[in-house]
């Protein structure tokens, strides 16, 4: 059998309604590199990727794969893999070099140049604000966790719409602001990397307001398709032992459901409130907050990857700190089964199940998988070709478990994977690749995997039975 052949079988019976979206994602720091040019200002991750230790073996994003020269082939591949729409981040330092007031209309001119070129050959740009990458000037004065942060964003809002409202219609404010406040001010594993629940709570809310007071920019500028991007773990109870079902209550909330229920049904869970209550990291709420936060979206971004099995215990030594506000009783179990070199688990049951719990807390918001996808070993063989099996494997089998979703009654409308090409994977590094498009770092060569020119064959299918 030959990788063509595999790919046709794996494809068999993969259909989609007409009109659904087909795209793959990618964010400014783990792209772009150019990170001193044209005015750009300092962001957290570059005080954090340069901070000894902090990321695998040193790794930063200062070249990445060099999108910002190489815009003008990589939307040519996207072109050349047939995607309908590309989700990509505009860097905040690059447009505000200190978070606020003067502008660099150089930064402006580079997305407006990406957007022109993805418009000319017929791919929806997919914008998101905020990927990560705040403002180290920001941050030095408080970051998320100072409310004045939520303001600043919603003026950056208004300057990318300002620049580029008249040629992207498809707009999101936040990605994943579990990991931008968990994992960046609780357990430190990305920038800015502190370890403080107070600050976490705070960087949540100011985060979800900042959603809010910039969707309500955007609204004003005449956006029509506005969503936000979370990212859902399922959490799984170790056993029905009512300390294990509490530690996956406790994680659920915080991982799941504090983000969620305030964009679309405008309340924090009452369990989590209490929960942070607790452990003395309030959510620092005031009169309207909720009411800005719950400002009406068109659709809901969902990013999924795996889930996740807890029990109530002490933390095994050598583990890495929790993410969770009062998450130091509570331990995550090893996935059971295959890994991906991320050592997560790979559960296509889950995401079914979780498109259909989500549209059942959110009846009538249209769903958009904004990320999915897999990090595996990847080689350039001696042919120039890139056989990743197993990620079409999880490719084909999360498109299945997708579309079975949608034949229960799930409204997802597209389905972006995470990501067009390998790319910098945070304080992992380069040693983690996510693309379905190779690329060589020595020489920034790009190589189609298989499952790239699968997917590239399942929607050029998807485009002829339309
Ligand atoms: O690379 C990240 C991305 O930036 C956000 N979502 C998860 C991906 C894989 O870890």
């Amino acid at each position: 059998m030959t990788s063509t052949d595999i790919r046709e079988d794996a494809l068999a019976g993969l259909t989609f309604p007409p009109g659904f979206v087909f795209g793959a994602a990618t964010a400014a720091y783990q792209i772009e590199g150019a990170v001193t040019e044209d005015g750009r200002g300092p962001s957290i991750w570059d005080t954090y990727s340069h901070t000894p230790g902090r990321t695998y073996q040193g790794h930063t994003g200062d070249v990445a794969v060099d999108h910002y020269h190489r815009y003008r082939d990589d939307v040519a591949l996207m072109a050349g893999l047939g995607l309908s729409a590309y989700r990509f981040s505009v860097s905040w330092p690059r447009v505000l070099p200190e978070g606020g007031g003067r502008v660099e209309q150089r930064g402006l001119d580079f997305y407006r140049r990406l957007v022109d070129e993805l418009l000319a050959v017929g791919v929806q740009p997919w914008l998101t604000l905020y990927h990560w990458d705040l403002p180290q000037a920001l941050q030095d004065r408080g970051g998320w966790a100072d409310r004045d942060t939520a303001e600043r964003f919603a003026e950056y809002a208004s300057v990318v719409v300002g620049a580029l409202g008249d040629r992207v219609t498809h707009w999101s404010t936040l990605n994943e602001p579990m990991c931008s406040a968990l994992l960046g001010h609780v357990s430190g594993a990305h920038a800015p990397g502190l370890q403080d629940s107070v600050a976490g709570a705070r960087a949540t809310h100011h985060l979800l307001l900042g959603h809010g007071l910039a969707a309500a920019r955007l609204r004003a500028a005449g956006v029509s398709s506005l969503g936000v991007t979370l990212n859902f773990t399922p959490m799984n109870p170790a056993s029905q032992d009512p300390a294990d079902l509490d530690a996956a209550r406790r994680l659920d909330g915080q991982q799941n459901r504090m983000f969620l229920e305030p964009v679309v049904n405008g309340a924090y869970p009452a369990d989590v409130v209490a929960d942070l209550e607790a452990a003395g990291a309030p959510l620092p709420v005031r009169d309207g907050d909720l009411e800005t936060i719950a400002a009406p979206l068109d659709w809901l971004g969902v990013n999924y990857y795996f889930e996740q099995t807890v029990r109530a215990g002490t933390r095994p030594a050598g583990k890495p700190p929790t993410s969770f506000i009062g998450g130091g009783d509570v331990v995550e179990l090893d996935p059971v089964g295959p890994t991906t070199t991320m050592g997560w688990g790979i559960s296509p049951q889950a995401f079914t199940d979780l498109l259909l719990w989500i549209g059942g807390r959110a009846p009538g918001l249209p769903l958009v998988v904004t990320e999915n996808g897999s990090a595996w070993d990847d080689e350039v063989d001696a042919e120039g070709a890139v056989h990743d099996p197993e990620r079409v494997d999880f490719l084909v089998r999360h498109l299945a478990a997708m579309a079975a979703a949608m034949e229960r009654g799930a409204d997802v409308r597209g389905y972006f994977a995470w990501s067009l090409l390998d790319n910098y994977e945070w304080a992992r590094g380069y040693a983690q690749r996510f693309g379905l498009v190779h690329v060589d770092y020595a020489t920034q060569r790009r190589t189609a995997k298989d499952s790239g020119l699968a997917y590239a064959e399942l929607l050029r299918r998807h485009r002829d039975e339309a």
